[in-house]
């Protein structure tokens, strides 16, 4: 049979829109104008920890389409959107976790992934040979954003999304790379930012930098709460943990500030990204709570289906002591001393600095008493630290209250 590519290309597009895609384009499997930028972000470190991002052959493997999928000739790009409002008083109310919206409901990976292997199977039935195709989302050494704006979806914004002028930027990116030639898309060429810099501006950690001479937008990774909460293994650098806030898993900041975002976002009509409700701006204290009745392999098991898995039960109850730091309540007092007891350092480190942090006698009890028997030695930094922090003036009172009074969560779960 003979195909009609211009109107297969168009009946692929309008079967991704059906199926619930909001965007959908088709990029031409040229390579790159922007291998440079990203060989020099790599080169100037601002990925951090994320080596699979920096490793020689995942470099490559960027410029080079071909090696992921041999003999591919066009990629459908596709967008689909996981906006859901804030609950009522978060993220304002500092005793409340936030949790990006991207990660409050079931696995986007699954969801998306799904979707494109059916795209695929449909694609097959309309062609004479046999459709190779390869799903990818947010999941190979590919340059997504590079794609979707070749296909046309949207333009690089300053904070370094890529934003849609009518839809805004809360949208995962999917790919479909085929083996067979379908007319490609108009790359999109406009900068819809102009002199807007709110992005820039309200990033509480600086993580945004601007572009640079080229006019690609840069990020330092280091720096941005997604990557300290999320891919970052080790403790989170002392001076970043103020920036944070109650923000334990992700950031959505630099999209809730910027005008196309806030215009154009409306909730999702995926019934997979609805907020779970433990995900869904929960009490810091029980968010904590929970996580240190898990083991980790409980954790894995139990959030299964979540993005959260990814930072680990560690990583999220690290990320939850900086958060009960911030707030600085006596009341997250229980939970930090139960914390300061865990099995693992990084959580023990975490909640001494968060413990340090909050001016009441029990904080320092806590720390005193772990002083006394911790010996991992950077935790040991972490609770020596946290106690010259506490308030001098305030010490003795302490002191003579520790002689009282029982040390607090010493018989806690973890
Ligand atoms: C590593 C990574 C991160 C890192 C680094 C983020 C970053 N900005 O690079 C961290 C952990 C911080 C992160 C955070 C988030 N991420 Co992320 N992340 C990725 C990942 C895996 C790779 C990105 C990458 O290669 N970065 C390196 C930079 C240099 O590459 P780039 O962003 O593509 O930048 C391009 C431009 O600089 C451009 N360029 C170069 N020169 C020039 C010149 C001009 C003139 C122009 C205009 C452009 C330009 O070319 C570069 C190369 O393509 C992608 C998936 C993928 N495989 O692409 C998801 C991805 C980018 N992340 C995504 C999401 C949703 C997020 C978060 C919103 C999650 C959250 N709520 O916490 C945040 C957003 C933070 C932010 N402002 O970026 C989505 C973004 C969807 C979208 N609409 O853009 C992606 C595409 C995953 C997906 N499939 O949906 N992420
Ligand atoms: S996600 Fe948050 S920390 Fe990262 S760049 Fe955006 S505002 Fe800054
Ligand atoms: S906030 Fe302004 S500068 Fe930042 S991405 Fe949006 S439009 Fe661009």
């Amino acid at each position: 049979m003979t195909i009609d590519r211009q109107a297969l290309g168009q009946e692929l597009r309008e079967r991704a829109l059906s199926s619930g895609f909001s965007l959908a384009g088709i990029a031409p499997v040229n390579s790159s104008a922007h291998m440079r930028a990203y060989r020099e972000w790599i080169d100037e470190g601002r990925h951090g920890e994320m080596e699979y991002l920096s490793r020689t052959d995942s470099v490559s493997r960027r410029a080079d389409l071909d090696s992921t999928l041999s003999d591919v000739r066009s990629v459908l790009v596709v967008a689909h959107e996981y906006y859901v409002e804030d609950p009522p008083g978060v993220p304002e109310d500092a005793s409340r976790a936030v949790i990006a919206r991207y990660a409050r409901g079931e696995d986007y990976h699954d969801v998306v992934k799904d979707k494109l292997v059916s795209l695929a199977r449909w694609l097959d039935t309309k062609i004479d040979s046999k459709l190779h195709a390869r799903a990818y989302v947010d999941t190979g050494p590919i340059l997504e954003r590079d794609l979707a704006q070749r296909a046309g979806l949207g333009w690089f914004g300053k904070n370094t999304m890529l934003i849609n002028p009518q839809r805004g930027s809360y949208f995962f990116l999917g790919l479909l790379l085929l083996d067979i030639e379908l007319p490609s898309d108009e790359p999109f060429a406009e900068d819809h930012c102009g002199t807007c810099q709110a992005c820039l501006d309200a990033c509480p950690t600086g993580a945004l930098l601007g572009r640079d001479g080229s006019g690609a937008p840069i990020i330092d990774a280091r720096r941005c709460i997604s990557y300290l909460t999320i891919e970052l293994r080790g403790p989170i650098p002392v001076e970043l943990r103020p920036l944070m806030g109650n923000r334990v898993y992700g950031c959505d900041i630099c999209q809730e500030v910027c005008p196309f975002s806030s215009k154009f976002s409306v909730p999702t009509s995926e019934p997979a990204y609805s907020p779970k409700s433990e995900f869904d701006g929960p009490p810091l204290i029980e968010l904590a709570e929970r996580l240190l009745s898990l083991s980790g392999k409980e954790f894995l098991r139990e959030f299964a289906d979540s993005p959260v898995t990814r930072a680990g039960r560690k990583g999220l109850l690290r990320n939850a002591c900086v958060a009960l730091g911030n707030w600085g309540s006596e009341e997250a007092v229980p939970a930090l001393a139960a914390a300061l007891i865990d099995p693992a350092p990084l959580v023990r480190g975490h909640a001494a600095w968060a413990l340090g942090r909050i001016d009441a006698s029990a904080a320092f009890q806590a720390l005193s008493s772990r002083a006394l028997v911790e010996e991992d030695s950077w935790t040991r930094e972490e609770i020596s630290a946290a106690l010259s922090s506490q308030d001098d003036t305030l010490r003795p009172r302490r002191r003579h209250d520790s002689r009282t009074s029982r040390v607090p969560g010493r018989t806690g779960s973890a």
